[in-house]
């Protein structure tokens, strides 16, 4: 089994100050510590097992492996990925496959995009 620690910053990161510093806002800091594989749909299979379950025996070949699409190969499985239009494909590769455009580039489709040329707040 491999055990894996991360530090979870808590979102929205804290908004970075000129010369790269983070502005005490007084407030308390709260951090997660995750301890054991990622599994960003807390479906009990890793992330890593979500695409692919692996040698028959090995590490992912469990209940649920190998279900997920990871379309943009970025080891986050597609169902874990900002969707902003909610069509079910993650937004990263709705761009990268021209479903949506993203006319000012910014990577965010212009269909969920408030700053998108043409439109004003
Ligand atoms: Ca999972
Ligand atoms: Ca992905
Ligand atoms: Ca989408
Ligand atoms: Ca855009």
């Amino acid at each position: 089994m491999v055990v894996v620690a991360e530090l979870v910053l808590p979102r929205p990161a804290l908004p970075a100050v000129e010369g790269g510093a983070h502005r005490d806002n007084g407030g308390q800091d709260v951090y997660y510590l995750r301890i054991g594989p990622r599994d960003c749909n807390g479906n009990r299979v890793p992330d890593s097992c979500e695409t692919d379950c692996g040698e028959p025996g090995g590490a992912c070949d469990s209940p649920g492996c190998g279900r997920s699409v990871d379309c943009n190969d970025n080891g986050v499985p597609d169902e874990c990925e900002l969707d902003c239009n909610d069509n079910g494909v993650p937004d990263a590769c709705d761009l990268a496959a021209r479903t949506s455009p993203d006319s000012n580039a910014n990577g965010v489709p212009d269909e969920c995009d408030p700053r998108r040329p043409g439109r004003e707040p």
